[in-house]
């Protein structure tokens, strides 16, 4: 065999894995909640929601974001630190949003707390608090590249080595199809 075609095949399947992972990653990352789905950003007894019962549904990942749906001559969002969500009396929001469609970023993991700030309403429940976890994709998805090539235990012929590389990459190519083919299901 040609010294290096091993490591070529190798560096093909490790390529291959490799971009198959970042796209998992990136997939799994760019998830946007609706706030409150189809009832949007409202006074719970007016759209029948619960902020909190909604909250619960979902695992929040850093990198994920918030989209808060509202009438924005009723209503605002405020971000607020616990004891401005707990008190309900917002003295010192950390931002306020009045758009109407608000888009709200979530890079860091922690509690992250929103009032609607038109009085009255946090009172009646118009309140969200979630938990921001990690970002998926800090532990490894798969084995590192290096443990899953094996390692043959003789020098393979020139067709075996061939075959091989071809088994390889075939195999990692339909991997990266599934998860791209995953990430646009996912998105649309
Ligand atoms: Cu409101």
């Amino acid at each position: 065999m040609e010294p290096g075609q091993g490591r070529d095949s190798a560096h093909i399947v490790s390529f291959v894995l490799y971009s198959s992972v970042l796209a998992l990653v990136k997939c799994s990352l760019a998830v946007q909640y609706v706030v409150g789905n189809e009832a949007g950003w409202t006074l719970p007894s007016f759209g029948h929601v619960n902020y909190t019962t909604w909250a619960s549904n979902y695992t929040f990942h850093a990198g994920d974001s918030l989209l808060f749906n509202y009438r924005s001559d009723l209503h605002n969002v405020l971000v607020v630190e616990a004891a401005d969500y707990n008190s309900c009396a917002p003295s010192n929001p950390i931002q306020t949003y009045s758009d109407g469609k608000t888009v709200i970023e979530l890079p860091n993991p922690g509690q992250h707390n929103y009032v609607c700030g038109i009085p009255g309403h946090c009172d009646q429940g118009q309140k969200l608090s979630i938990m921001v976890n990690a970002a998926e994709g800090k532990e490894p998805l798969v084995p590192a590249p290096a443990s899953i090539v094996p390692n043959p235990p003789r020098t393979p012929s020139k067709a075996e080595t061939y075959k091989r590389m071809s088994s390889f990459t075939s195999t990692a190519t339909k991997i990266l199809g599934s998860v791209m083919a995953g990430c646009i299901i996912f998105m649309t």
